[in-house]
């Protein structure tokens, strides 16, 4: 199946790339590349070895799988460290500052660390972007909520144009609390960088970016400035990462239903259904209003989104990374369809 993928969808380059990166880690035994080429089939084992994941008690076989939707991964084991009901045992083992950290992700989903990106490196990321904007480098699409908004909208993975943006996202002290947390050393899956709220709904980011084994997924937003209350805060609910997980099965959404109507369907049937999640257990939001170099960094069920812009003049600059750990799988429920960021969406300039 990922031999055929790799026929059907992805350039040469493309499957030179993921190649290449399994002959660089682990696979090395596997022979070179040019008779790998020849070998095509080795290709697609290959490519089966490094989707199939070392963190899963179960394998899965993927060439059984009818598609790549939560329901038909098998109910595999490891949950992450601090979701089992052990984690306080095994906090009790760190420095006092960071079991404190710890403790707080167990039982509320989300850490706080002010002041984790250095103000300098903050600086130059944010005018290098602005800087390819105004070459014309990146091109932000307006994503206007009505008159009176005149800020350009968000950009996706801009950390594979602005290499400060990989500095940020990278920076080893937030690499170091995401392995903490993910119990696994983390990688960068994806980005996105904007100038103002998102205003997105409450979600959880696991229908959008889906791991197996379950919950091997972070997310950091890093403040590019000072936040006023009336930009749009990061609103987020403590504590719902301990909800059940809600896949598009759950709701009925088929994969035929998400190739017809699009986000339509996911704003129909999900959204309303994490609201009424949120008013059957009185959850309350909380606001990260942070200043320059903050980050939050929330767990892969806490249910999070983009609070109301009251002053449609007001920036909300921020880079949002996700990160998946190492040795998981990684696609996306909603669209059943496999993550290709997995293995190349890391940081192509260094
Ligand atoms: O920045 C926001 O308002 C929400 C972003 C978000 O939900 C995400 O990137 O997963
Ligand atoms: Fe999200």
């Amino acid at each position: 199946m990922a031999y055929s993928w790799c026929a059907k969808e992805a350039s040469l380059q493309v499957c030179i790339q993921v190649l290449d990166y399994a002959l660089s880690s682990s696979w090395k035994q596997a022979g070179q590349l040019s008779s790998i080429l020849e070998e095509m089939p080795l290709v697609d084992s290959i490519l089966r070895a490094l989707a199939r994941h070392r963190i899963a008690e179960l394998p899965v076989d993927f060439s059984r799988l009818p598609a790549y939707r939560a329901e038909y991964f098998p109910d595999s084991g490891p949950e992450p460290w601090l979701d089992r009901e052990d984690w306080s045992r095994q906090t009790g083992l760190l420095p006092a500052e960071q079991a404190a950290l710890c403790r707080q992700w167990a039982e509320t989903g989300y850490v706080i660390l002010p002041g984790l990106i250095p103000e300098s490196l903050i600086e130059t990321a944010w005018l290098a972007y602005e800087q390819s904007v105004q070459s014309g480098g990146i091109k932000l699409p307006p994503e206007s909520v009505g008159d009176g908004d005149h800020l350009p909208g968000r950009c996706l993975n801009p950390h594979q144009r602005v290499r400060q943006f990989c500095r940020v996202a990278k920076h080893p002290e937030l690499m170091r609390w995401l392995q903490r947390l993910l119990g696994h050393p983390a990688k960068l899956l994806q980005t996105i960088a904007g100038h103002k709220g998102s205003q997105q709904a409450a979600h959880s980011d696991s229908i959008h970016m889906t791991t197996y084994p379950i919950g091997y997924l972070a997310a950091a937003w890093i403040a590019f400035e000072d936040l006023d209350a009336d930009s749009g805060l990061l609103e987020f609910y403590p504590g719902s990462h301990r909800l059940p997980y809600v896949f598009s099965h759950d709701l009925r959404i088929s994969v035929e239903d998400m190739k017809s109507g699009g986000y339509e369907t996911y704003k129909a049937r999900y959204e309303p259904f994490v609201q009424r999640l949120i008013a059957e257990h009185g959850l309350r939001p909380k606001y990260f209003e942070a200043r320059k170099g903050d980050v939050l960094i929330w767990h892969a069920n806490l249910l999070h989104g983009g609070s109301q812009r009251r002053d449609l003049r007001m920036t909300r600059k921020a880079l949002v990374a996700h990160y998946f750990a190492k040795g998981a799988f990684v696609y996306h429920d909603l669209s059943a369809t496999a993550s290709r960021r997995q293995y190349f969406g890391g940081c192509l300039v260094r």
